[in-house]
């Protein structure tokens, strides 16, 4: 904890969003709650989890802050494992002032910091890491695939998953300390086969976990794509008619869009951050060096996109553009605008896997946004109910776990092999935030202990 960071300070903070509304909450967490709930309501706290009215003034001014619902949680059954109280009161501007105010004059209280009454819920061991991961995601979930993903998350799936797999390695280093403390021979040939299937069971099944096409963190992160075409293909129309909104800049000077520009949108429950990019065209063609810039940032955005929406102007055809045809790949999706301008002979032309659209008349756009929500569906629609990966932490700490179990298996002695699975039980440790291995081991070798 910081300097100014410890748990003997009460700590508050409005818990619900800033601005107007019929009622706002804010929380206070700490040994002194209690304290201030009495002094701000000159009565004595009510029942634990017993909704409660309560007029509440300054207790310096004794004017009347606002008539509120109380909610008072004993420690430790409350979200944070504190003391707690949420203070229901009228959402308005200076309620809330007046409240944090007079709050923020009682002894031992001051301001939470960012993310404080998560953390003090986790070193009160209410929730692990993954789930306080999940509760943050469920707060910024914007579709309800992210909302499902972060509620899993928060109700324990990955913790559940990962203390299933240290529960079994600690089960096999337990049975070879066991072994390793009345001798230092190689290990018994009965014991590696009672912990060789398990290692491999476990191997597996981080290896599956690991291999899962990026789709939880997609899910989580948002699926990226990017709109790649000639200038003047209508890549800023298209942007804006799917944004409902002018975001980029549309006209007929080819060049006009020269910066990546994202914006964050929901297709059909499907998170997609969708780029608007630099027309592609031979860098001859323009001497404007921010659009050679722009270009370059183009492709480099193809490039890390998840779908790549090569987009073609139906009025070129059948000479479509070179640069955007090089581009195709099992990434893209081929759509053809401006069809509005085409008769419906040369439409027929068209061939059939280009999507037709018209950002004129808004042609063909349910069918790009099914085809654009299709390919997010197959991008992050997992295969097993198994719980995903849904940040590159996690990824990473399982990654560590699994490269010391490979590397146990292929130990040349006990002990070292013993000091790999130590090594691995803590890249999964670092993962949930519960890194007292030791301590249960310790438990574990209270059961185990033969003869000592
Ligand atoms: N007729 C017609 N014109 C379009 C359509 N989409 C875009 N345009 C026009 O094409 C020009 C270029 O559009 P813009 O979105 O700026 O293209 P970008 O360079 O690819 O971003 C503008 O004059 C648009 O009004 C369409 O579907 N039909
Ligand atoms: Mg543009």
């Amino acid at each position: 904890m910081g300097a100014q960071e410890t748990s003997t300070d009460t700590i508050y903070a409005l818990s619900s969003a800033r601005g107007v509304g019929g009622v706002a909450v804010v929380r206070v967490s700490g040994p002194s709650s209690q304290d201030s709930l009495e002094l701000l309501s000159e009565q004595a706290a009510p029942t634990p989890r017993v909704a409660s009215l309560r007029t509440l003034k300054n207790p310096a001014t004794h004017a009347v802050i606002d008539h509120a619902l109380v909610l008072y949680f004993k420690a430790p059954h409350s979200f944070t494992g504190e003391d707690v109280v949420e203070y229901h009161i009228h959402g308005g501007v200076a309620v809330t002032q007046n409240l944090l105010q007079a709050l923020s004059l009682q002894p031992n209280h001051r301001m939470a910091l960012a993310g404080e009454f998560t953390k003090r819920a986790f070193l009160n061991a209410k929730l692990d890491l993954t789930q306080a991961e999940g509760l943050n995601d469920l707060i910024h979930a914007e579709t309800d695939t992210q909302a499902q993903q972060a509620l899993e998350q928060m109700n324990g799936a990955l913790f559940d998953l990962y203390e299933g797999w240290k529960r079994e390695i600690m089960h096999v280093l337990a049975l070879m300390e066991a072994d390793l403390d009345f001798s230092d021979q190689d290990l018994p040939d009965d014991i590696l086969l009672k912990i060789t299937p398990t290692l491999d069971d476990v191997r597996t099944k981080m290896a599956q976990h690991l291999d899962d096409g990026r789709k939880g963190e997609l899910r989580r992160n948002g699926v990226k794509l990017a709109i790649l075409g000639a200038p003047n293909a209508g890549k800023s129309s298209l942007i804006n008619l799917i944004a409902e909104r002018d975001v980029a800049i549309v006209t007929n000077t080819a060049g006009t869009t020269r910066d990546a520009l994202d914006i964050h949108v929901n297709i059909n429950g499907h998170a997609v951050i969708i780029t608007d990019t630099a027309g592609l065209r031979d860098a001859s063609e323009t001497s404007d060096s921010i659009e050679h810039l722009g270009m370059q940032r183009a492709r480099a955005r193809g490039a890390e996109a998840d779908i790549k929406l090569l987009l073609f102007d139906a009025k070129k055809y059948p000479d479509l553009d070179p640069h955007t045809l090089n581009l195709i790949d099992d990434k893209s999706i081929l759509a053809v605008n401006k069809i509005d301008c085409l008769t419906p002979d040369k439409r027929d032309d068209l061939p059939t896997h280009f999507v037709q659209i018209s950002c004129a008349t808004h042609e063909g756009l349910g069918s790009l946004l099914h085809e654009i929500s299709s390919r997010c569906a197959h991008l992050t629609t997992r295969a097993s109910p198994a719980p995903l990966l849904t940040r590159a932490r996690h990824r990473d700490c399982v990654q560590d776990a699994l490269n010391a179990l490979n590397r146990a298996i292929n130990a040349p002695l006990p002990e070292l092999m013993a000091e790999d699975l130590r090594l691995s039980l803590r890249a999964l440790g670092a993962l949930t935030g519960r890194v007292d291995v030791e301590d249960i081991l310790d438990k574990i070798f209270r059961d185990f202990c033969i003869g000592k």
